[in-house]
């Protein structure tokens, strides 16, 4: 009921947003974040640049975190092609795309970001089953993009998985994630991202795990000592739209959209580094939260306990989720040595 009546109030609400403009194409982009996020900062160039290749003719609005509604009512929304671009990370949309949460399997991107940008960006795997698996939900996959480093944070340190048992963990809300942390031995409380700052607050939660940007943005730091960075994952965010919408459009259109799209790959690679990098800078100069790299050793035990979880989302993602998972892990390998020349 509750999902219901969220929907009908996005919906007024873009009934209402609608504002008079010269241009042909009136989109709408909706994030899962708020103002001054990556995502802002990808969609503001995106629309920046679908402005200047298309003259004019496409004019985006964004609508940040809080605007339209949850991750999961964002995809329904582009579902019902009632908005025409969004973004759905694999932590949400993993309930609706099952296979889409290959991209939360912990310790399977390399340690090296350039070679997860050129996966992200090319990968055989990705833009091939993984894509069609997002048509069968009725999204069309335009882009991936890497977001920083997810970084636990806790009111101790979580060196080693013993520190886990028992943990209250906030996770996003695919079923993977779950399994992810529970073969840390953790306790994993999975809600949207607009409860987490309160979650901490009243102690439902006692742990959570994000981009440093996000940790900063959303002020999670503040009700937590320890930042904890493990390297485990990147957050990886794709960019959707309605595969009906996409098909209607003009070819010159659709080129536009491909051109731009590399571009703010490019740029939001560069961008999302800075930020995090001047984030953390914030929160050290800001707060008291400790700040704990784990070295090899460490992060081997962990990496141990989360291989397992490759066959649960090979059980939970079916043949096409083997298939995505193989030919990623081969992607990144490709990758790595075309790094190493
Ligand atoms: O933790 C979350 O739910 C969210 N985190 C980020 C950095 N972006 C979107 C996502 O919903």
């Amino acid at each position: 009921m509750t999902r219901i009546l969220g929907l009908t109030f996005a919906l007024c609400a873009l009934v209402f947003s609608a504002t008079v403009s010269a241009a042909e194409y009136e989109w709408k982009f909706a994030l899962e974040e708020i103002d001054g996020s990556v995502q802002d900062r990808y969609a503001e160039k995106f629309a920046e640049l679908m402005k200047e290749k298309t003259d004019g003719r496409v004019d985006i609005t964004i609508y940040p975190y809080g605007s339209l509604g949850t991750s999961t009512q964002l995809t329904e929304l582009i579902q019902k092609r009632a908005i025409q671009m969004a973004f759905a990370s694999p932590g949400h949309l993993g309930s609706i795309v099952p296979e889409v949460q290959v991209l939360t399997i912990h310790f399977l991107f390399s340690d090296d970001s350039r070679v997860n940008k050129e996966v992200l960006a090319s990968s055989d795997a990705l833009y091939g089953p993984l894509a069609e698996a997002y048509t069968d939900k009725n999204l069309k996959l335009i882009s991936l993009i890497n977001e920083g480093w997810m970084v636990w944070t806790a009111n101790k340190p979580l060196t080693e998985p013993s520190d886990f048992d028992g943990l209250k963990i906030r996770t996003m809300v695919s079923p993977l994630l779950l399994k992810a942390y529970e073969a840390y031995g953790a306790n994993p409380t999975p809600m949207a991202y607009s409860e987490v700052y309160s979650g901490l607050q009243l102690g439902t939660i006692d742990a959570q795990v994000n981009p440093v940007f996000a940790i900063e943005e959303m002020s999670f730091y503040e009700q937590q000592d320890y930042m904890t960075f493990a390297g485990h994952l990147p957050f990886i965010a794709s960019v959707v739209t309605n595969p009906g919408f996409y098909e209607e459009l003009p070819d010159d259109i659709k080129q536009a959209i491909s051109e731009a799209r590399a571009e703010a790959d490019d740029y939001i690679f560069r961008e999302q580094q800075e930020l995090n990098d001047k984030r953390l800078a914030f929160i050290k100069e800001n707060s008291d939260t400790e700040i704990v790299q784990l070295n090899d050793e460490q992060r081997k035990a962990f990496r141990e306990l989360a291989m397992p979880v490759r066959e649960q989302y090979k059980e939970m993602a079916g043949d096409r989720g083997a298939k995505i998972l193989d030919g990623l892990v081969k992607d990144i390998e490709q990758a790595e040595e075309a790094m190493a020349e």
